[in-house]
């Protein structure tokens, strides 16, 4: 089986942790992504992680996920989300298992947060978990593409 997701960050996340934390939280991208990569490992995937604030570079990230065979895509499109057919037609053309993300609850926020292109595309969306809705994601996309936990956590292994 293909052992590495992409876990893709679009426009402005780069930012995270520096501003607007009452919507954001305090936690940097740095942090997403030691997290992706944590919570990928116990299912025995890769998180290969990449941020851009261009839509083509995106695009572009999606194709290489393809031409890589990767397992799956966790995706959060920043503001291209709500705009880019182009990105919705990357994701929908090469068909791997795609969830989005969104770290604000995006349907309580400005009518134009409430549409997103991305997530046509996507077979899951999640939205106002904080940063913790990329470790849901990754949870979720492990069981659609059937990937096991292989370590699981202390306390949690049941006794012979
Ligand atoms: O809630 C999300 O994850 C969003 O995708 C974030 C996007 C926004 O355009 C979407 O509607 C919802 C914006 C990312 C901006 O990130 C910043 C982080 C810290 C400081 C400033 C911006």
């Amino acid at each position: 089986m293909a052992r590495t997701i992409y876990v893709l960050n679009g426009p402005n996340l780069n930012l995270l942790g520096t501003r607007e934390p009452e919507t954001y939280g305090h936690a940097s991208l740095t942090d997403v992504e030691k997290l992706c990569k944590a919570t990928a490992a116990q299912f025995g995937l890769v998180a290969d992680c990449r941020q851009s604030n261009r839509e083509g570079e995106l695009i572009d990230f999606v194709h290489e996920a393809h031409a890589n065979k990767a397992a799956g895509i966790v995706i959060n499109a920043g503001g291209y989300s709500h705009t880019s057919i182009a990105l919705h037609d990357a994701l929908a053309a090469v068909k791997i298992p795609t969830v989005e993300v969104h770290i604000s609850n995006i349907h309580a926020r400005e009518n134009f947060r409430h549409h997103s292109f991305t997530a046509k595309a996507a077979f899951a969306s999640l939205c106002g978990f904080g940063i913790d809705g990329y470790r849901l994601a990754i949870n979720g996309l492990a069981a659609k593409i059937g990937a096991k936990e292989i370590e699981p956590k202390i306390g949690t292994k049941a006794k012979a």
